[in-house]
């Protein structure tokens, strides 16, 4: 018999200990910038070489992080889950690659990627080379000064819905990890597995916006937390 499918999303917590700035924390990323100036896509027609050194900046601190033990277990659960032929699907809002890194194979990134770049105007998207620029060419259609990184703005459609709904359906549970549920869709996901009589837990530092729309709530650090609750996982369908 095989284990029930498993749909996890994931936020900036999970990637906070391995040193990257979670957005809405005391000393978070919103407390330095504005989200209208550096994530909206108001702000990049208004300033987009501001908006480009803001995820510059970023990218800089992605090159030498490390996924932390939260991610390596989600990896692991993965990995014991497709032996007995079970889906884990991990949908992260995070732009950064650690769950890759740890070993995740069916990761959708639904508010993009910083490691992908992609030109406003044709679409064409390529792997990041370094900093971005207003002056760069598009290597598809040669224009200058549309490069952007591939990551969904406020006000942009986030990235493979379809996939993640269809994920949604066919898993029997629904696990939320370091996120604040501020951000919508994702923080509507929650009710979607309600109503799809999907059971859902909240693993948080603390109880997000939505904790009370959660069956279970366990509260820690993820790289605490996580390899406890995957151990308890992989030992309730036998090793
Ligand atoms: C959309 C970019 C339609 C990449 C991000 C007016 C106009 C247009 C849209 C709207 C509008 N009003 C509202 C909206 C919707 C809007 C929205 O939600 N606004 C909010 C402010 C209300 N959403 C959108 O615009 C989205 N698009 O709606 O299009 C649509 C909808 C459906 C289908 C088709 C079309 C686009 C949203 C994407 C915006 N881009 N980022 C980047 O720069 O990274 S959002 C940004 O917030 C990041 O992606 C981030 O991931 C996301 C959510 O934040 P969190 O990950 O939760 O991080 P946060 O700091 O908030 O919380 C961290 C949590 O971790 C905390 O709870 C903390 O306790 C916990 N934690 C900390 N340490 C640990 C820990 N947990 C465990 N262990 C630890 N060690």
């Amino acid at each position: 018999m095989a284990p029930p499918n498993v749909f996890i999303l994931t936020g900036a917590g999970i990637s906070a200990e391995s040193g990257l700035s979670t957005f809405r924390d005391k000393d978070g990323l919103w407390s330095r910038y504005k989200i209208e100036d550096v994530a909206s896509i108001e702000g990049y027609g208004r300033d987009p070489q501001r908006v480009l050194d803001f995820y510059n900046l970023r990218g800089g601190a992605h090159g030498d992080v490390q996924p932390n033990a939260g991610h390596i277990a989600l990896a692991r659960l993965e990995q014991h889950w497709k032996m007995r032929g079970a889906v884990v699907t991990v949908c992260t809002q995070n732009i950064d690659n650690l769950h890759e890194r740890a070993g995740s194979r069916r990761v959708i990134h639904m508010h993009g990627e910083l490691a992908k770049v992609r030109c406003h105007n044709c679409g064409n998207v390529t792997p990041r080379d370094g900093d971005l620029s207003i002056n760069l060419a598009c290597a598809a259609c040669g224009q200058i000064g549309g490069m952007r990184p591939h990551v969904v703005w406020f006000g942009e459609t986030p990235l493979g819905m379809d996939a993640v709904y269809e994920a949604l359906a066919a898993s029997k549970l629904f696990v939320s990890i370091g996120t604040s549920g501020s951000v919508y869709p994702a923080g509507g996901f929650v009710r979607a597995a309600r109503e799809a009589d999907v059971a859902t837990m909240e693993i948080n530092l603390e109880p997000s916006e939505n904790a009370d729309a959660f069956d279970a709530r366990r509260y820690g650090k993820a790289s605490e937390v996580l390899p406890v609750w995957v151990d308890e996982m992989i030992g309730s369908v036998g090793r």
